[in-house]
């Protein structure tokens, strides 16, 4: 895909004299430097959340682990764990179901339809995490950290500075593993 608003060379930057014998790494996005240690979930729009739900139970045999109705964020919402335990060290769909029109997934839905929406990176300190993304030049949409899933601490990179990915920094109220 020539077009690709990213090519995989920008991110994953060994310099051709940089070899295992090199003896400094010069500082580089390939340098961890954000705290984000896993992936917490994909998120994915749906216009009914009972029959999504059903979908993945019954194709995958994947179960709920929690479900809310979270107003800020306009939605309806189910995590459903593929692996892990809900210690803060899982991983999840997260179905996600409009509750008004002028919500962020309902919009979504409206320009594109049902399907994958955002993802989501796990991270021990989400403002802290985000400061240092934000340092990179990626636009940080949320000021202070928003209330997500159960209590997590949320905030939301805007796409069009993440190759056309919505994404998501969450901090479990559990703690990270
Ligand atoms: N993934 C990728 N691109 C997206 C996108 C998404 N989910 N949502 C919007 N965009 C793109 C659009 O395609 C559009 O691109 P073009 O200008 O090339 O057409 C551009 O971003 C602007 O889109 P828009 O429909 O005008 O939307 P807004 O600018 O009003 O809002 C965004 C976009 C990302 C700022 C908004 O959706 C937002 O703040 N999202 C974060 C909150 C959220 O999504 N909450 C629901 C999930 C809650 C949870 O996970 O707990
Ligand atoms: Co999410």
């Amino acid at each position: 895909m020539s077009d690709a608003p990213h090519s995989a060379s920008e991110f994953i930057t060994p310099p051709s004299s940089a070899t295992s014998s090199s003896p400094s790494v010069p500082s580089s996005p390939s340098v961890p430097f954000s705290g984000l240690s896993r992936l917490d979930h994909v998120g994915i729009a749906c216009r009914d959340l009972d029959a999504s739900v059903a979908f993945y139970r019954r194709t995958y045999g994947f179960e709920v682990a929690h479900e809310e109705v979270n107003e800020e964020q306009g939605v309806r919402e189910a995590m459903l764990r593929v692996n892990g335990t809900d210690d803060g060290g899982a991983t999840y769909l997260q179905l996600l179901e409009p509750v008004r029109e002028d919500s962020p997934v309902a919009k979504f839905l409206e320009r594109n339809g049902e399907g994958v929406h955002h993802i989501a990176f796990g991270t021990s300190d989400v403002a802290d995490s985000a400061a240092g993304i934000g340092e990179r030049g990626v636009r940080v949409l949320d000021a202070e950290p928003r209330r997500g899933t159960a209590g997590a601490r949320i905030v939301f990179l805007h796409p069009k500075d993440c190759g056309g990915v919505l994404t998501e920094l969450v901090q479990s109220p559990r703690g990270e593993e």
